[in-house]
């Protein structure tokens, strides 16, 4: 058995009932045979593989607030620090109904490649709880971001480990976060990144991820002598990275023609209206469905199926394993060429493989989605400055690491005579720096 099936089968041997966490490990071990086969002896003296799935820390913990009927919840709390062999562990939080280790391992595990991939000197981490926000009053979600805060404070710091933003945690929710860190440990530090502008937030990072997913996408499609304009696109989900990927992908020309939420997807021949989204979603936390209600000649379809809508370009930017191999059968089917994952892991395994043997140019979250954390860390940097960049230079910044990330994960896919094999070049170039850097600090 080669050292990468050796070490999954350890993990999942050792991390029973974590199928996600599986899932990725699973897909960055296959890619990386190609590395440790060359090398076998020296990172198997290391138990480098060994050491890179397990994480340095899990914290885990109890989070009790009080809701509006004076009824006392308890929720789970987690932050997995993941890797910091290149910089403090970096990575968001996820508050929804569905988190739990394996979840949060997965995306941790996720976090340490793509903030290699950045550049930038980031670890990777991740967190949350399985508090559903949906449906909360304000006061309900203070209550639990100060309850849940005054436990991980302990554990975070500037220097440590920075969370963020992910699934369910947005601007409201980062403030209250960040006010409660103040509040009990006194330092006002860059403690999170996605604060608001008022506070040390960063010009542009709302917009980074979707931003960036379609400037990666722009350096694919130049790649491959073609480009956005006049392209039909299909965008999932409806929350933080689809919107602005939608208006990056508008602003570049593109059409872009069906967007989703959990219980449905809309269709508009005409082209999104992101000002009617951005008021269902960014104001009224509604639902998409009231979409096809205010815009003529929309319509609201209930449940799964988004990928039906025939396009040329596809973004994933809702949840992991959203696609499927069928979905994926039908996109192939209708003609389309691309498709870039705004969301981590939207792809099951076999989707993803189907996609790429079936002529699909296909870029792994990894690396697409690796602009909101890329500009998470020009936040920090602005912090530890005490200064403040303006739009164009952050937007500047956060276009040339995409420019950068595509040409690494290009380049190391044509080294190993992977060209077009961007699951595999993302993952054995976040492998390459994070590797070098635990060599060099021996074994800790
Ligand atoms: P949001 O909470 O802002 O939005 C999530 C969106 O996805 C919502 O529209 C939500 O719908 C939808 N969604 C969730 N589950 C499903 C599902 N099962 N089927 C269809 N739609 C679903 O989160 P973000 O936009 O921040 O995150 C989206 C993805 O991007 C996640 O995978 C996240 O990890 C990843 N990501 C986020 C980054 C960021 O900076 N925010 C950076 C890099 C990656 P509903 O309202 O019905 O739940
Ligand atoms: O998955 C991700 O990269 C994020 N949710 C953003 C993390 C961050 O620290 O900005």
């Amino acid at each position: 058995m080669s050292y990468t099936e050796e070490v999954y089968e350890r993990v999942v041997a050792q991390n029973p009932g974590e199928p996600e966490f599986h899932q990725a490990v699973k897909e960055v071990l296959d890619s990386l045979k190609v590395v440790i086969d060359r090398n076998e002896e020296k990172y198997r003296s290391l138990s480098i593989l060994e050491r890179l799935v397990e994480p340095e820390r899990i914290i885990s913990f109890r989070v009790p607030w009080v809701d509006d009927n004076g009824t006392v919840q308890v929720n789970k709390g987690y932050r997995v620090q993941f890797n910091s062999a290149i910089g403090p562990y970096k990575g968001g939080l996820r508050f929804h109904p569905t988190v739990n280790q394996s979840i949060l391992k997965f995306l941790g595990f996720e976090q340490v490649f793509k903030n290699s991939l950045t550049g930038l000197p980031i670890g990777g981490g991740k967190g949350g709880s399985n508090f559903n926000p949906k449906g909360k009053s304000d006061r309900e979600v203070m209550a639990f971001c100060q309850s849940f805060m005054t436990e991980l404070c302990k554990y975070i710091g500037a220097d440590t480990d920075v969370p963020a933003g992910d699934i369910g945690v947005g601007g409201r929710e980062i403030g209250y976060l960040f006010g409660q860190y103040k509040r009990v440990r006194d330092l006002y530090e860059g403690v999170l990144t996605g604060k608001g502008l008022t506070y040390g937030g960063s010009l542009i990072r709302t917009e980074a991820t979707g931003y960036g997913v379609v400037y990666i996408l722009n350096e694919l499609m130049k790649d491959h002598s073609d480009s956005l304009d006049g392209k039909t696109v299909v965008v999932t989900g409806s929350g933080n990275v689809a919107i602005y990927a939608v208006q990056k992908a508008t602003q570049l020309g593109a059409k872009v023609v069906a967007m989703c939420d959990s219980n449905g997807y809309i269709y508009d021949p005409n082209g999104i209206n992101l000002d009617v989204v951005k008021d269902i979603k960014e104001v009224k936390r509604g639902r998409i469905k009231e979409y096809a209600d205010r815009v003529e000649g929309a319509t609201y379809t209930e449940g799964v199926g988004i990928w039906n809508i025939k396009c040329d370009v596809y973004l994933p930017c809702a949840t992991q394993n959203e696609l499927d191999v069928d979905g994926v059968k039908t996109l192939v089917a209708n003609g389309c060429k691309y498709i870039v994952e705004g969301a981590n892991m939207p792809t099951t395994r076999e989707a993803t493989e189907y996609a790429m043997d079936n002529g699909i140019l296909f870029l792994p979250g990894k690396a697409a989605n690796a602009g909101g954390v890329a500009t998470s860390a020009l936040e920090m940097s602005q912090n530890s400055q005490r200064l403040s960049w303006t739009s164009d230079e952050v937007d500047a910044k956060l276009h040339q690491i995409m420019v950068d990330i595509y040409a690494k994960i290009s380049d190391a896919a044509k080294r190993y005579d992977l060209t077009d094999n961007y699951v595999a070049g993302a993952n054995i170039a976040g492998f390459e720096k994070v590797v070098d850097a635990m060599i060099a600090q021996g074994i800790v």
